[in-house]
């Protein structure tokens, strides 16, 4: 389409290949289990697919650890094979966009090899090497995934800078030869007829000069994260990246961006800028973790979900663009985590699907959410994959906490609760694979599968096909402007959308306990308005019925 917004009015779903449908039977998914699954995908009624990385990797972090951007995992196929997913998916009308990962590289790929070989080598600055400081790593910062951020490499006798694993070495977006390098291979791509990137940790490719030592907070190591993110340079990136690799192309763009506020998002995304169209903020994925971060898990309290989505929808507003998010490969499972994935997990999953989609900006929905799939809990941690899941593992088992206390924090917030195979039918390894996973499949498979969902009458995934086909007709939804209502309710998260004369009201109740309606204004909008989607079929106008979410129309 010409639309030059054309990702305005899309929804994108994310599949984590690895785990999304494995067509070989080796176990591990891959492109043609994803061309399988195209007709499954059109019929949702999703316009774009976000591939996490299929590039050439080791899989330290499942990817997005590269060491050959030109070319495809082989335990993913082959670039013929990519060819024909791009074909068939555009066959169907359906966009595809790649992750792009450009903070780092693997430390198997050809440019650090070259670069740790010596200091003089012509790839030397394509990362980050610093000489010791009084016989210590250069600075005090912390790994993301665990441990120091510094490597050391005896080769050289330097450290290398490394926010993730230390298989995974920082890039330095200081060097412009490194610079046109990346432009060059996103023109490839873009060449081959994709449709745009989701870009990993984007804002973290400027650091500071000097690299300064972070508060220890009384850890072990400084949190450097006011250093690596939205560093000085990085608008100056952004907008020379848009200009020499992504200018003449009629892309989606979205930021991965840890840390970044809504006043950063507008310059980020306001299009007068000509940097990204969206990014994805993580403040609201941060509202359950205590001051020790992500495992220092604590209930969430949804006035402050309410509000600080509220604060984006407003923020941006006219000057830039929301993406919508829930879930991805790196959160837990939105049904478990601000849902009720037992007795109501139907009931909370719809209403969840409905508060975020009614808002405004661009949904993403990840594999597996539109049919309620939940978290997982291993019993041994012989059965978690995840790099950043162990290394945390093996640091505070070391520290003496508790192996209980440990797995009840991966149990809660770990990665993997994403990433155990996407639950097909009620076959041996939910339909997955014919072989053996690569992770275990989430034992509720047999009851929460695709087959099954698909066989109800008024399923979670036809109540995303109701809520995108409502995107694609009611202007409303895309333009109309966001009002938080009943701010304070520790239950009831309501707002009301507004297009001129049009206005929706939406309403969501956020527990399993019913909720009055107490408010005059909300109560003139319900009687004079018209329902458009509910995951209930009757309402009482005055009182919410558990989890329920119900959406009023008028003019
Ligand atoms: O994640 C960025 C990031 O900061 C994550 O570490 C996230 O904050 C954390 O995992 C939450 O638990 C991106 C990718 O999405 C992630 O899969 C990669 O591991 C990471 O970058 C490094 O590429
Ligand atoms: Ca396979």
């Amino acid at each position: 389409t010409n639309d030059n917004n054309w990702w305005k009015k899309s929804v994108v779903y994310q599949i984590y290949p690895r785990s999304f449908m494995d067509a070989n039977g080796d176990g591990i998914g891959d492109l043609n289990g994803i061309i399988e699954k195209l007709d499954y995908l059109a019929s949702l009624g999703i316009d774009v697919i976000w591939l996490s990385p299929i590039y050439d990797s080791p899989n330290d972090d499942n990817g997005y650890d590269i060491r050959d951007y030109y070319s495809i995992m082989k335990e993913f196929g082959t670039m013929a094979e990519f060819d024909r997913l791009l074909e068939e998916a555009h066959s169907r009308g359906l966009k595809i966009i790649m992750d792009l990962v450009v903070n780092h590289t693997s430390d198997e790929h050809e440019w650090f090899k070259q670069s740790r070989s010596s200091k003089d080598n012509p790839y030397r600055d394509y990362y980050i090497w610093k000489p010791a400081v009084s016989g210590k790593a250069p600075n005090n910062w912390g790994s993301i995934f665990s441990g120091p951020a510094w490597e050391y490499d005896e080769t050289t006798d330097e450290y290398y800078l490394h926010l993730f694993s230390k298989k995974q070495p920082d890039l330095n977006w200081e060097n412009k030869h490194l610079r046109q390098d990346i432009y060059k291979m996103m023109r490839f791509w873009l060449n081959k007829g994709i449709d745009g990137f989701r870009m990993d940790v984007i804002n973290f490719i400027s650091k500071a000069p000097g690299l300064p030592d972070g508060p220890t907070h009384g850890g072990l190591y400084g949190d450097g994260s006011s250093f690596f993110m939205n560093g000085p340079k990085i608008h100056e990136y952004l907008k020379e990246m848009n200009e020499e690799a992504l200018a003449g192309y009629n892309v989606l763009t979205v930021g991965e961006m840890p840390g970044a506020s809504p006043e950063d998002a507008i310059l980020y995304t306001d299009p007068v800028n000509k940097e990204l169209n969206m990014i994805f903020t993580f403040e609201h994925m941060d509202l359950d973790s205590g001051a020790g971060g992500k495992w220092d898990v604590k209930p969430l309290h949804l006035p402050d979900l309410k509000a600080n989505l509220a604060k984006w929808q407003t923020s941006l507003n006219e000057r830039g663009w929301n993406s919508l998010y829930w879930n991805n490969h790196d959160q837990p499972r939105v049904v478990s985590r601000f849902g009720n994935d037992t007795q109501y997990r139907t009931l909370s999953a719809k209403m969840l699907a409905t508060c975020l989609h009614m808002m405004k900006g661009t949904p993403y929905i990840y594999q597996g959410e539109e049919i309620g799939m939940t978290n997982v809990q291993f019993s041994s941690i012989q059965q978690y994959k995840d790099v950043e899941t162990l290394n945390m593992y093996h640091e505070k088992a070391v520290l003496g906490v508790e192996k209980e206390t440990i797995l009840n924090s991966i149990y809660i917030k770990g990665r993997d609760n994403a990433r155990t195979p996407m639950q097909w039918d009620n076959r041996e390894h939910a339909g997955f694979t014919t072989g053996t996973p690569w992770i275990d499949v989430n034992s509720r498979y047999p009851d929460i599968n695709v087959q099954n969902t698909l066989a109800e009458d008024s399923s979670i995934f036809t109540h995303y096909q109701q809520l995108i086909s409502l995107r694609k007709t009611l202007e409303i939804v895309t333009n109309g402007t966001f009002k938080l209502l009943l701010s304070d309710h520790p239950s009831i998260f309501a707002y009301e959308r507004i297009d001129k004369s049009e206005q929706l009201l939406v309403l969501c109740n956020f527990s399993e306990e019913p909720q009055q309606i107490e408010d005059d204004y909300v109560m003139a909008a319900i009687q004079k308005g018209k329902l458009l989607i509910s995951n209930y079929s009757s309402q009482t106008k005055q009182t919410l019925q558990p989890y329920e979410s119900s959406v009023y129309y008028h003019i």
